[in-house]
């Protein structure tokens, strides 16, 4: 079944579904573009760096830049998105001209920039969210205000798993006919499996109490590491496979602060854990009692399935 089809016999038929089916739709043609542009952005001269800094004073490369446009473009045209926010655009980008009720939509374009020129797995990554008119404000709600999360992975084959609130589905881009079709339906992640995912160098850069729960957590489960690089494909992973992934809060002298995004990364993938029936915790805190305070936030990311989430917590209460 592919996705239009999926999507118009799954969601409910009411007005704003079918509002949120053509804005998932679109999400997937962006998609679509993006991984003609991945798969071929060493032919199409997209390695390395186009030249700007972005609002987190990241050297923008050329593939975030080509893959911020498309979206943007695709999304402000849907008649059903009314303001869009990027990991790179600085402010909300307001798209309502002309157009009545919807959503907003925040977005990381590409997702693990370091894997770009090394072809290494890279992702989109959205979150849509209703909306009141007061964009800027709206931006702030809590994970389980999304009405849709997800992410589309530019791997060995192009995937898009979401959630619209009814499970989480994996649809794969069939390159012959440019369709998503879906092939794994009602994710749910396994538990005492998969890999523990975290990039070593945080043990020395964050808190130490948190750090020994760390090292304790690969002791206790015996569990073998995994690391890629792109938040995207660690979650992928852990979706499929259950495990555990974490970025912390990284610091010194007893100030940490996380890396991951609130909007555009932490928030829509908390969600899709949870919607697996994993658990997530931002900044230590359940994914669904964070209030985002603005729009380029930072926050520590720790997810995985129930029973390691469970070990989690024991091990950081000891
Ligand atoms: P961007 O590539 O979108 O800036 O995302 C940040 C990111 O690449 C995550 O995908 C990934 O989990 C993390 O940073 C990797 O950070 P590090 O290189 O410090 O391990």
């Amino acid at each position: 079944m592919n996705l239009s089809h999926y999507l118009l016999k799954h969601l409910d038929g009411s007005e704003s579904q079918k509002e949120l089916s053509l804005i998932i739709a679109d999400i997937a043609s962006a998609g679509r573009e993006i991984s003609h542009n991945v798969q071929r952005s060493g032919l199409l001269d997209l390695h390395g760096a186009a030249g700007g800094e972005n609002v987190h004073a990241e050297e923008v490369q050329k593939l975030d830049e080509t893959s911020n446009e498309i979206v943007k473009e695709v999304l402000a045209d849907n008649e059903h998105i009314l303001a869009l926010a990027s990991e790179e655009e600085e402010s909300v980008v307001d798209c309502s001209e002309g157009k009545k009720t919807g959503f907003i939509a925040a977005f990381d374009p590409l997702d693990g920039s370091s894997n770009i020129d090394i072809n290494m797995p890279v992702g989109t990554i959205f979150s849509v969210l209703p909306t009141t008119g007061n964009f800027e404000q709206d931006f702030m709600q809590p994970a389980n205000h999304q009405v849709a999360a997800g992410y589309i992975l530019y791997g060995s084959s192009t995937v898009m798993v979401f959630s619209a609130g009814k499970g989480v589905h994996e649809f794969t881009l069939d390159p012959e006919t440019g369709e998503f079709v879906l092939t794994n339906e009602n994710i749910k992640m396994p538990e005492n499996s998969g890999y523990i995912s975290y990039n070593p160098y945080v043990l020395y850069q964050m808190a130490p109490g948190r750090a020994k729960a760390y090292e304790e957590l690969v002791k206790e489960t015996g569990r073998s590491m995994r690391y890629v690089g792109a938040m995207v494909a660690d979650v992928h992973r852990t979706l499929m496979k259950g495990g555990f992934f974490a970025y912390p809060a990284v610091g010194k002298d007893g100030k940490y602060k996380g890396k991951l995004r609130m909007q555009y990364e932490a928030k829509p993938l908390g969600w899709l854990a949870e919607q697996a029936g994993g658990k997530a915790l931002l900044d230590g805190k359940p994914v669904n009692d964070i209030l985002p305070e603005e729009l380029h936030q930072k926050v520590s990311v720790e997810l995985g399935d129930r029973g390691i989430m469970k070990l989690f917590g024991r091990l950081l209460a000891d």
